[in-house]
């Protein structure tokens, strides 16, 4: 062997210091998926902006679902300098998910797969405008949480989350649902994935602006008072939903509505969240989605139609 020459042929290039997971989007459930992947010993690192660029790896005060509060050191890079990323989870509100990613237009390795955590729909087809060779994950959460300061973070609600393909490219990734399921307890991979995005648009379009308009929490929603208006509300999106090919029946959202108000009883939804801190809403791509495919099929959706207006005017409907 010459000398001075490694004895072990040198490797292909890896991602070797990328962590396993890239988290874009630090709000309320940003926060406690980072937490709850960080205790899982996966390594995570969340990507900020650069209007907030601590010197130091941000501390998490995180609170569980049991009440265990811990600090744990969450390492953390900047936009415009992400490092390696091997997946990218963004967890930014929708009507943030295109203006957070564009930095990494052109930075982005084309192999990377960018997953999509958001309420409301119609973004997942932008980003891969954006994007249009890497994997496109689309995902819908039901977990429950809250950011009731900087960097600090409480889970308030175990739900359901789903991960599924937007393009071909994604359909190799169902593993990304089994290591984000070893941290948040439950995650399942689905090829339709959009018939799981409808059924969370009816619970977000039932839920969501209700609570914000009324100041309620979710499980208040069970009061008669909102039965009909509720009831209304899924006939209608279950209407577009037929249009657009999909099974899905009032009675069957219905009820998914009435688990997800009782399961999350005690809890602020996230519109209700943004309005009291006046931050823009996902009114646009929740109900302003529903009512525009609704359009495109000719489809009347007057109670949905009420509650986008109220919320556009933030006056109650009832
Ligand atoms: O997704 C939610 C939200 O608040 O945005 C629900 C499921 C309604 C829980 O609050």
């Amino acid at each position: 062997m010459l000398s001075g020459l490694p004895d072990t042929p040198l490797q292909p290039r890896q991602r070797s210091c990328a962590p396993a997971w890239t988290l874009l989007g630090c709000g309320a459930l940003g926060g406690v998926f980072a937490s709850l992947l960080t205790l899982a010993s996966q390594p995570t690192r969340v990507l900020l902006r650069d209007l907030h660029r601590p010197t130091l790896n941000p501390r998490f005060d995180f609170t569980s679902l049991e009440g265990n509060t811990q600090l744990l050191t969450v390492d953390r890079s900047f936009v415009t300098d992400p490092g390696e990323i091997a997946r990218l989870l963004v967890m930014t509100k929708a009507n943030q998910v295109l203006a957070a990613l564009r930095p990494l237009v052109g930075v982005l390795s084309p192999d990377v797969p960018i997953v999509l955590l958001h309420n409301g729909m119609g973004i997942a087809e932008q980003v891969l405008a954006l994007f249009p060779d890497n994997p496109i994950i689309a995902g819908v959460t039901s977990h429950g949480a809250i950011k009731a300061g900087h960097f600090v973070f409480r889970h308030t609600g175990k739900g359901e989350t789903w991960l599924g393909p937007i393009n071909e490219a994604a359909k190799a990734h169902a593993e990304i649902a089994t290591d984000l399921a070893a941290a948040i307890g439950q995650a399942g991979w689905d090829e339709q994935i959009v018939v799981r995005q409808w059924q969370k648009l009816a619970i977000n379009c039932a839920i969501n602006p209700l609570t914000a308009l009324y100041k309620l929490k979710n499980g208040e929603l069970a009061s008669p008072r909102f039965t009909d208006v509720l009831q209304q509300v899924c006939v209608e999106v279950a209407d577009v939903m037929q249009a657009q090919g999909l099974a899905g029946t009032a009675d069957e959202l219905l009820r998914r509505v009435m688990m997800v108000i009782e399961l999350t009883a005690d809890n602020y939804s996230s519109m209700y969240q943004d309005l009291e801190l006046g931050r823009d809403s996902e009114i646009e791509a929740i109900t302003g989605f529903l009512l525009a495919t609704a359009a495109q099929h000719g489809i009347a959706a007057p109670v949905n139609q009420g509650l986008y207006q109220a919320m556009k005017e933030k006056s109650p409907v009832l």
